[in-house]
């Protein structure tokens, strides 16, 4: 029977690390990309693994862990696949991926092809044939993972748009399984979508499961539309009947742990930072803050224009008024990524060479991860927090701002073609392709009166207590159970 025997081990042992067979009776499996570890190389070369920072390891453990649940995912490094292992109260089942597969199914397939077309296009799409068959060719593979750990009638949820042909698969191998499907960014608009020379094979991917979980109800109306339109089968509201099954499509806006940000933010040794930081920008009267993964749809771009335009018009003075951007590096390796970064850099060099002095800078660039806690000091020490991507499935920072301003303090400026928009009511909403509209609304989240941004404040932070990630993960595992 699937999923009854023994798992046959992937690649050679990793040392320092706790292996073993991977549990073939998981009631519970998580399938993602990434495992929920990083490895961490010691001095004298043995290989420990430590909890990945992120939201969705604290989201899921509490329904993986110590009820015998898996985690099937990438280990991050090219090459042999370490042996299954267990970590906080899981079973860990690194799936094994070679360099030419990061670079086709991760960089190219995922990073290159659907990242920007489910990003409004934002940038060119590639589409080659090569990347979509390794594509696959990995998607097979997780899904058979999956199958061979997953215990009968079991549940397993899997996540994002690396792995939308896992639910089909995964069904094919064990009818008996449960499949939840979450995806973590934008569902585009048939007009969109029908670009991908592959777009049948997504969709019918994607149906493979009972219960496909977006970032917001117009993607989930999108996905049920091109069910509709591109395949020709019956729908009726959130659900679609396919294959004698219905699927049903529901948004799931995701969140953070709140209160552990809410409390990592007010905690002395982060207050403190804070003050710290607003001494080392030299005591400015307002500081305006961007966090974003290096990326093109997070419109780093916007921001900047805005803040160099305002500059310029003489409405902000610097260094009265400073900027602090950080850019995470990410997918250094993606052609687009590069070139955005030569841009932005230049850009923030314009705006120092013309408006800042010596030790004075008008933006403050950090290309770097920061700690989790200088991130908290920077969110308490803002004044006007920017959150301006040209698409954004959900957007955390926006969220992780609200729940560090226990003190009411700050503002809030949020593109409207975020996630987060639909919920974040409050905050000064902004197109971020009217860069008019952009400065006006910076300036009005600079001279919002104390009282103003408290009111508004304590409203998004009510909203964000009773929505946080416990509510999103419960929700979502209540509505599959719902149809196991
Ligand atoms: C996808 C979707 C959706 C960033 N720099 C540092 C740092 N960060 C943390 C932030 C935040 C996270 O990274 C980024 O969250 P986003 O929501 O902006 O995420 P994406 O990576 O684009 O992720 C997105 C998300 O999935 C979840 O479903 O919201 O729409 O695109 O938590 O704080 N953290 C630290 N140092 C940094 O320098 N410690």
């Amino acid at each position: 029977m699937p999923g009854q025997g023994a798992v046959s081990r992937v690649g050679t042992g990793m040392a320092g690390t706790d292996a073993g067979d991977a549990r073939a009776d998981s009631p519970v499996v998580v399938v993602a990309n990434r495992l929920p570890v990083d490895a961490v190389t010691e001095p004298d070369g043995t290989v420990r693994w430590q909890r990945s920072p992120g939201g969705l390891v604290t989201a899921l453990e509490p329904f993986v862990a110590g009820r015998g649940g898996a985690w099937v995912g990438w280990s991050g490094s090219a090459g042999e696949a370490p042996e299954p292992f267990e970590s906080g109260g899981m079973s860990l089942v690194p799936v094994p991926l070679s360099e030419e597969e990061v670079d086709r199914y991760y960089e190219g397939m995922s990073n290159a092809s659907l990242w920007p077309l489910y990003h409004d296009v934002v940038e060119k799409p590639e589409y080659h044939r090569t990347w979509w068959d390794t594509y696959v060719q990995v998607n097979k593979r997780f899904a058979d993972r999956a199958a061979e750990v997953a215990g009968q009638d079991a549940i397993v949820w899997v996540h994002d748009y690396q792995l939308q042909l896992v639910p089909a698969m995964l069904r094919q191998r064990r009818p008996d399984l449960t499949i939840g499907f979450f995806l973590h960014i934008p569902f585009p608009p048939y007009e969109l979508f029908t670009q991908l020379p592959w777009r049948s094979a997504i969709v019918e991917g994607l149906l493979g499961a009972d219960l496909v979980g977006f970032q917001r109800p117009s993607a989930a109306a999108n996905f049920v539309q091109l069910a509709r339109r591109l395949h020709e089968l019956p729908t009726r509201g959130a659900t679609i009947e396919y294959d004698g099954r219905t699927v049903t499509a529901r948004a799931f806006p995701i969140s953070i742990d709140v209160r552990a940000f809410d409390e990592l933010a007010s905690s002395p040794g982060v207050l403190k930072r804070a003050a710290e930081i607003r001494a080392e920008l030299g005591n400015p009267e307002k500081i305006v803050l961007g966090v974003d993964r290096l990326d093109y749809t997070k419109g780093i771009a916007v921001r900047l224009n805005a803040f160099q335009e305002l500059l310029e018009d003489g409405t902000i003075e610097a260094p009265g008024t400073v900027m602090v951007q950080v850019a995470t590096p990410s997918r250094e390796r993606v052609e687009h990524y590069v070139h955005m970064r030569e841009t932005i850099e230049q850009q923030v060099g314009h705006i120092n060479g013309v408006f800042g002095s010596l030790g004075e800078p008008a933006v403050h660039y950090i290309n770097q991860s920061i700690p989790r806690e200088e991130l908290a000091a920077l969110y308490r020490a803002a004044d006007v927090m920017l959150v301006t991507p040209y698409r954004d499935g959900m957007n955390l920072v926006a969220k992780e701002y609200v729940a560090a301003r226990g003190d009411l303090g700050g503002t809030l400026v949020l593109s409207e073609f975020a996630g987060a928009a639909a919920e974040l009511k409050q905050a000064f909403l902004v197109n971020p392709h009217d860069i008019a509209g952009v400065k006006n609304q910076m300036l009005r989240a600079l001279r919002t009166e104390p009282d103003e941004a408290a009111r508004r404040m304590r409203a998004m932070r009510r909203y964000l207590a009773k929505h946080d990630l416990d509510h999103w993960a419960s929700s979502f595992f209540d509505a599959l159970r719902a149809q196991a």
